[in-house]
């Protein structure tokens, strides 16, 4: 049994990410609930334009100008006794992959929707890998500031589009230049829009109704509202907190986290009601957060985070037990011992040594190039079990890449190994040119990497397209003759063999033709 203190910090956890199509407002959102967990005292914006002051989890410098986040980022902080552990992710396709591994490290999703939207592309996809996974998914509806879509019809794109039902704990009082404000269905209160603090909460008497001494009950608006409160009562889903946390219903707010709307009352409502650490996976089946042993796993790595250390982090979700800065863990992969001596905790690029920390936390560990994305740590002498391998992708797209100056070869290979590491796109070589050829999901990778070796390495590279391809892992020895254009033989950075194939007609005829080698795909999990 754990002492009563470890157990009370584990179970104060909240630890979730954000979520959502391009564009919804993650970031925007996020820097609002940094402002109330008091770690920042004004609001970045994601550009940045007017302040010149940048949001918190947009530090990389490829996203400042750019305005989109490329990378997920997390940070601390507290709120009503709760400790919270935020990631924001980036919501453009071509970064899915740094997404779908966050989400494995959290216990809880919030799902921002652009209500003059509704629900888009990449929103459904990142809902379907919360929704296998078991996670309960918290809504908001964003953007109220602007004229958007019916809430109604919000509500049934939910149901209709992703299939998950939902309960709206408020409801918007009109919209755009019009919105007055949401009623609370949970505080049983209305909230009003430009109202100073002390006269912005309206309470509701038993029948729901504001007193009619509140000049918001002459608006039009507000007798909308009530039609449509009556009728989610009537028809809709009835609040259920045990559903929510099987993730089969989804608690809805509505709000704009531009103008700093509706935020608080979210993060109020959210700490109440999302789950603490979750039990993970392993090969020796569900391991509690509570148990005493420390373990957990890297899910993310990154280079260069803060341009005065560049050094390399890796991120750690801890999955049990504590932490404890100094202790020894096995890594189960290498068998290795490690002394975890430099350890720290986020505010984006900005970092802190942290002492200890326990079950739900996420940490970043100084990475010597001790470890990969999906390392399962332990600590002490012996690794018993792995945490369930990570999701990764098969490339799609690929380029090869030379150094424009030869003069700076030592400068390119050090920037191609370390960025490589970090997971979101893989090298390898052709075996007779020995060229570096490099694939990822998307085309905006390779520009992100492209401006990293710029900005990180001061390495200018030239970049020469390969197009889409198929890769299959050889198994067993195959004959160099093989190769050919459209079906280039090429090592992986583990010096494993794989074909790159040109297209599905290729790898089909190649198959006929060699039905002796074994080709796979390792990333099929
Ligand atoms: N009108 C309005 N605009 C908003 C609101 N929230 C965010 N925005 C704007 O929408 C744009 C995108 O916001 P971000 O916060 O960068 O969106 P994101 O979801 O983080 O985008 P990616 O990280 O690129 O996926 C920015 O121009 C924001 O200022 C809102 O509540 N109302
Ligand atoms: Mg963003």
């Amino acid at each position: 049994m754990k002492t009563e203190s470890t157990k009370d910090k584990i179970l104060s956890r909240r630890t979730f990410a954000i979520i959502s199509h391009p564009d919804a407002g993650k970031t925007t959102l996020t820097e609002q609930l940094l402002l109330f967990g008091g770690v920042i005292r004004d609001a970045g914006t994601v550009k940045g334009k007017k302040t010149g002051k940048f949001a918190t989890s947009d530090w990389m410098e490829i996203e400042k100008q750019r305005g989109i986040s490329v990378t997920s980022s997390v940070m601390q902080f507290q709120y009503k006794n709760r400790n919270i552990n935020i990631l924001d992710t980036p919501g453009h396709q071509d970064f899915s992959e740094d997404t779908y591994r966050t989400l494995t490290a959290v216990d809880s999703a919030v799902m921002v929707i652009d209500s003059t939207k509704g629900i888009e592309d990449q929103t459904i996809k990142l809902f379907q890998v919360c929704r296998k996974r078991g996670i309960p998914i918290f809504t908001f509806m964003n953007k109220l500031d602007r004229i958007g879509k019916d809430p109604l019809e919000l509500l049934a794109e939910l149901e209709e589009v992703l299939g998950i039902e939902s309960y709206p704990m408020n409801w918007p009082i009109g919209m755009g230049k019009e919105f007055l404000g949401v009623y609370d269905r949970f505080y049983n209160r209305i909230e009003q829009v430009r109202v100073e603090e002390k006269d912005r909460y309206i309470d509701l008497d038993e029948e729901g109704r504001a007193p009619e001494s509140a000049a918001i009950t002459q608006s039009g608006l507000y007798d909308k509202c009530l039609e449509e409160i009556e009728l989610l009562s009537e028809a809709g889903n009835e609040f259920s907190e045990e559903r929510i946390l099987n993730g089969e219903l989804t608690p809805v707010f509505f709000g704009s986290g531009l103008t700093n709307f509706g935020v608080q009352t979210f993060l109020d409502t959210y700490v109440e009601l999302a789950p603490p650490p979750q039990p993970r996976h392993s090969t020796e089946g569900e391991i509690e957060p509570t148990e005493e042993a420390f373990s957990g796993f890297i899910f993310k790595i990154q280079a260069n985070m803060n341009p005065a250390h560049r050094d390399r982090i890796a991120f750690l979700r801890i999955c049990s037990g504590k932490f404890e800065r100094g202790m020894n863990v096995t890594v189960a992969r290498t068998g290795k011992q490690v002394k975890l001596s430099q350890s720290t905790q986020f505010m984006a690029d900005d970092r802190h040594t942290v002492d200890e920390a326990v079950a739900g936390d996420i940490i970043g560990l100084y990475d010597p190039g001790t470890y990969q994305i999906g390392d399962t740590l332990i600590g002490g002498g012996k690794a018993q079990f792995q945490y369930d391998r990570l999701p990764q992708f098969t490339p799609e797209l690929y380029i090869k890449v030379t150094a424009k100056n030869v003069m700076k070869q030592k400068q390119f290979q050090k920037g191609l190994t370390q960025l490589v590491q970090e997971g979101a796109i893989q090298l390898f070589r052709s075996l007779h040119l020995e060229e570096y050829i490099l694939g990822a999901v998307g085309q905006l990778q390779f520009e992100v990497f492209e401006h990293r070796m710029k900005g990180e390495y001061n390495v200018d590279i030239t970049i020469q397209p390969m197009g889409s391809k198929i890769a299959r892992w050889v198994e067993g020895e195959v004959s160099e003759n093989l190769s050919s254009s459209r079906s280039l033989l090429v090592r992986d950075r583990y010096e494993n063999k794989a074909f790159l194939f040109e297209n599905d007609f290729a790898l089909r005829w190649f198959q006929e033709k060699n039905p002796d080698v074994k080709l796979y795909n390792p990333m099929e999990v």
